[in-house]
């Protein structure tokens, strides 16, 4: 029997859960929270978020932004059946809502939920050894089912036969390891009667009367009172399901400082808001709440720009929660290079584990944090602490990320391809180098660094090379002096779904072939011109198209005042196509598209 304080029961019709939609969603919320953050700052007339100074902010973010990489936990009653109901084996976390199983049907899990295997420094120590700083735990995800002791409902870990508070284990481990302890909890709920869309089959909640949400948001309330009040110092808590219209913006402002009021020093994600739906970010969005972005299951091309504090969070399989069937896991040399990747532009990595219903870290998981532990071992300096990379054009072998001290800066460049002649050019660098070494190298061997016309080249030990990333450092008196190419003030016809900050003209223009920018799927016509500020004599265009083909017809031309002269065309491009012709001169230049299969979508164009 269910019995949850202060409920009543009834039922309310069925809403559609467009799941891979929220994941596009999440890019958006970096924009939100960084425009919001600035956005409430000033907005006190709007909403009254607990008012902070900026250094007060920097000193109660710096744990965290020092932190770079966190454990994120999934674990609930979705590990029991283990990603498999009725025969088919792909479910998750979302095993409840996707089968439309009746709730009923979905309690009886808690009574075969007994982790016994269970042992919280057991996590916590592979966690630490990983190079992991803050774990974050689902105290509660979607489902409702709360895996704390609460006095507010029996649903939680109180009604399995495991009579044991797996929270409190893990903030006691958490504190003896010396990791930060954080929570995910879900504001979304689809087993409690009060959540304002209520599910066709949540058949336990049938005989209460209509949601009431001001009483759901009381019992939210309460759930983070307990777990803010009685598991020690929560260093964040990760929202998530605030996309369901029953969550405002007003709640999320609301929910904010409420939290904040339990835990002042506490970080909080945007997901506490309600960022508009847009498909990915770009929006400055009014109204928007929150510390920091949470891109998800994505690492945003270019970062936000400097201030702007967000942590990309992702699975190491294909599910969040476990499921025992999907061996889909991505490689430990991904896993490295992406918290490289993330740290190279800013932002935090949140990976994510999966535990079984015995209490126990796959071991495809173990094995994962544990190569991930050994590259950190040695080069942890070059993570922790550190700031985004200086340059502003992708470095080809690899990312760069910094330490930047009153006299020095130490540069670390992290070498995914090592060059085949053992020469490293760091592009655009102007800066003398004090000091170049390999940062495994405990001796600190000197490496030859030389100032060339395009930056410095470095000599690199023969056979340094690691498989993961090899990391060299540069030491520079002062700030690092780095030429940065001409700006190219880009601008397009059209962008797919208006996501500037994924797909926006300055991604043809950034060097970085893994960015591109892209027009929407129905266009079969535009353009896509450059600015260089002052006028230049081109001789050649090197294009690179992503999905080659879709160009069938185009012109390359130049502006005269305000017409555009198209000096070429031709029709089909390519991913490596490269065109000379003779000296054009002028300040502005563009691809001029006349037919496409499909949208255009151009990886990178150089004029030369
Ligand atoms: O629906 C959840 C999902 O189950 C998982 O928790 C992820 C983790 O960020 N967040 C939501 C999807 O955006």
């Amino acid at each position: 029997m269910t019995i949850f304080i202060k409920q009543r029961r009834n039922f309310y019709g069925f809403y559609a859960s467009l799941r891979f939609m929220i994941a596009l969603v999440v890019c958006a919320d970096v924009f939100a929270a960084t425009h919001a953050h600035a956005g409430v700052e000033t907005r006190a007339d709007t909403n009254s978020i607990a008012r902070e100074s900026a250094a007060q902010r920097d000193a109660r973010m710096q744990w965290w932004r020092e932190a770079r990489f966190g454990l994120f936990i999934h674990w609930g009653l979705y590990s029991v059946p283990a990603g498999e109901w009725q025969g088919k084996t792909n479910y998750g976390e979302w095993i409840l809502e996707e089968t439309h199983m009746p709730v009923s049907e979905y309690e009886k899990y808690a009574g075969q939920f007994n982790p016994v295997k269970f042992n919280a420094t057991n996590w916590v120590r592979a966690a630490r050894a990983a190079g992991v700083k803050y774990i974050v735990i689902t105290s509660k995800h979607h489902d409702g089912f709360g895996m704390f002791r609460s006095d507010l409902t029996d649903w939680c870990i109180s009604r399995t036969p495991f009579q044991r508070d797996p929270l409190a284990e893990l903030a006691a481990a958490c504190k003896a390891e010396g990791i930060t302890f954080c929570i995910y909890h879900s504001i979304m709920d689809w087993h409690h009667p009060d959540w304002g869309l209520r599910r066709a089959w949540n058949d336990v909640a049938a005989q209460a009367g209509p949601p009431d949400m001001d009483r759901y948001v009381a019992y939210l309330k309460g759930e983070l009172k307990e777990l803010l009040t009685r598991y020690g110092p929560v260093g964040l808590v990760w929202f998530d399901g605030q996309w369901e219209s029953p969550w405002t913006p007003e709640r999320g402002v609301d929910l904010y400082n409420y939290v904040r009021s339990l835990q002042p020093g506490i970080i909080i994600n945007n997901r506490v808001g309600k960022p508009v739906l847009t498909a990915g970010g770009g929006m400055a969005e009014t109204g928007a709440v929150g510390d920091y972005g949470t891109p998800e299951q994505t690492i945003p091309p270019a970062g936000f720009g400097p201030g702007v504090d967000w942590e990309s969070c992702m699975t190491m399989n294909d599910h969040w929660g476990y499921n025992k069937a999907d061996q889909n896991w991505k490689s430990a040399q991904t896993l490295v290079r992406n918290l490289i990747d993330c740290s190279s532009k800013g932002g935090n990595y949140l990976l994510n584990v999966g535990p079984t219903s015995e209490g126990l870290i796959p071991d495809a998981s173990l094995e994962r944090l544990a190569a991930i532990g050994d590259w950190m071992q040695v080069n942890g300096e070059a993570i922790y602490g550190t700031s985004a990379s200086p340059f502003a054009r992708r470095l080809q072998w690899g990312r760069c990320t910094q330490k930047i001290s009153s006299d020095m800066t130490k540069l670390y460049l992290h070498v995914f391809d090592w060059p085949a002649d053992g020469h490293l050019l760091v592009p655009g660098l102007k800066s003398k180098v004090q000091k170049a070494y390999l940062l495994a190298d405990a001796s600190q061997q000197k490496l030859a660094t030389k100032n060339v016309k395009e930056g410095v080249q470095v000599t690199l030990l023969a056979n340094a090379a690691r498989e993961i990333s090899t990391t060299v450092v540069l030491e520079i008196k002062g700030a690092a002096s780095i030429e940065t190419p001409p700006k190219i003030m880009a601008s397009a016809s059209n962008t797919y779904q208006n996501e500037a900050s994924q797909y926006g003209p300055q991604f043809a223009f950034d060097g970085d072939p893994d960015t591109r920018w892209a027009a929407d799927d129905a266009t079969s016509q535009a353009w896509i011109a450059a600015d260089f500020g002052s006028v230049k004599t081109i001789r050649g265009v090197r294009i690179s198209e992503a999905y080659a083909g879709r160009v069938q017809n185009y012109e390359l031309q130049y502006r005269d005042g305000t017409v555009w002269k198209t000096f070429l065309s031709g029709a089909t491009l390519d991913a490596n196509f490269e065109v000379t012709f003779p000296a054009v001169k002028a300040r502005e230049f563009r691809l001029n598209i006349l037919s496409a299969t499909q949208g255009p979508t151009i990886r990178e164009i150089e004029w030369f």
